[in-house]
């Protein structure tokens, strides 16, 4: 009797232990592939569009979205930790948890430093520059890879002869540019030819030809040789057209005068048509500003300005450019904007596009604007 009582208890046991194998056996088995499905998807990404292999893992859609591309000078193998980030689309082919999407960006981005040190002693290259904006994507192009922006920025440099000052501008603005988490791509407008320089013009060149590349929203406007002093000045537009540059050291950071709206401004596609764009008979230096602000306020808006502690930039010292000497005819064309913004504008604009070539930190336009019609015969 006890013999058998002993019998069933170990037949009992025995089976207990099988149980406990078994469910041994399936955890593991659980275990193993979610790690081994997760080393996949983590390979595949190592691999996306570059190494051999990459032909045989799935695409995964944040490539497209972070504007990563084959050949890009990443190091080779080595995903960064912004491109290791989840995309806010869904990945297709993929057989385990879905990404968490990607949210809004903050108002405040949070990785801002404030006042900055800028200085144009040290040597620049532009070989530098790139080494330092590894994640900035051919043509000048960048997008933040881990909040989705509200608006996409065109940022439109009219250039003449200025390639050292580049180089700083990329310099600097890239790096702020990216803590501002702006969706952004860099448009150099270069006025080719040695007729006199018109500064309003090449903005409206680069307002068109940057919407010909891409579906922008807003239109920063800034020359080549300022840089902002406080990444607290946020490049993107706001409810009413901006002026960024509202405290330059040569006008001792302060504004020189209440109607000022030159160096860096911004305005929506919306204010930009509404005021139909920048005049084009503006040639030379001076006025063609006030002709903006004066169309500004002419069509019922007003200039938005950030404090004048933030809003504080640095110009690069040098001479005047040559072919843009003081435009006589300013003092009385900025008399005129009421009659003349709805004949000269973006509706009237006319120009042959020579070149657009994409570099690894901007984008540049060579374009043919014409000169200045011959003055009239006096007597
Ligand atoms: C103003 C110029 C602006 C220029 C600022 C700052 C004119 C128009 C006639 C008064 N305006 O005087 O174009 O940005 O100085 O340099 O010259």
């Amino acid at each position: 009797m006890s013999r058998l009582m002993l019998g069933r208890t170990l037949e009992r046991v025995c089976k207990a232990v099988l149980l406990l194998c078994l469910v041994h056996f399936l955890i593991m088995m659980i275990l193993y592939f979610d790690v081994y499905s997760q080393r996949f998807d983590i390979f595949s990404r190592f691999n996306n569009g570059r190494g051999a292999n990459a032909s045989r893992w799935p695409h995964h859609s944040y490539y497209n979205y972070s504007g990563a591309r084959p050949n890009a000078t990443f190091p080779s193998y080595i995903p960064s930790s912004e491109q290791l980030l989840p995309s806010g689309k869904p990945e297709q082919n993929s057989t385990h948890t879905t990404p968490k999407p990607i949210p809004p960006c903050p108002e405040v981005p949070p990785g801002l430093v404030g006042r900055l040190l800028i200085e144009f002693s040290s040597l620049m290259s532009m070989e530098r520059v790139q080494r330092e904006n590894p994640n900035v994507t051919e043509g000048g192009k960048y997008t933040p890879p881990d909040c989705r922006p509200k608006q996409k920025v065109a940022i439109i440099i009219p250039f003449r002869h200025r390639e050292h000052h580049l180089k700083y501008w990329l310099h600097y603005l890239h790096p702020i540019l990216r803590r501002q988490k702006i969706d952004y791509g860099i448009y150099i407008i270069n006025q080719l030819g040695e007729d006199t320089f018109n500064r309003a013009k090449l903005l409206n060149v680069g307002y068109t030809e940057a919407l010909k590349d891409a579906e922008y929203d807003c239109f920063i406007f800034s020359d080549v040789d300022l840089i902002p002093m406080d990444d607290r000045n946020l490049y993107h537009c706001y409810d009413q057209p901006r002026h960024f540059a509202i405290a330059m050291d040569k006008f001792g950071f302060r504004l020189p005068y209440a109607g000022y709206f030159g160096g860096v401004s911004g305005l929506s596609k919306k204010q930009f048509l509404k005021i139909n764009g920048f005049p084009n008979e503006y040639w030379g230096w001076g006025g063609e500003d006030d002709d903006i602000y004066n169309r500004i306020t002419l069509n019922g808006m007003k200039v938005s300005r950030p404090d004048v502690k933030i809003g504080r930039y640095r110009m690069i010292k040098h001479e005047r450019d040559k072919h843009n000497e003081p435009n006589p005819q300013r003092f009385n064309k900025i008399q005129n904007t009421k009659n003349t913004m709805r004949k000269d504008g973006i509706s009237s604009l006319m120009y042959r596009l020579v070149s657009i070539k994409k570099y690894p930190l901007y984008t540049n336009i060579s374009v043919e604007i014409g000169k200045p019609p011959p003055r009239p015969l006096r007597g």
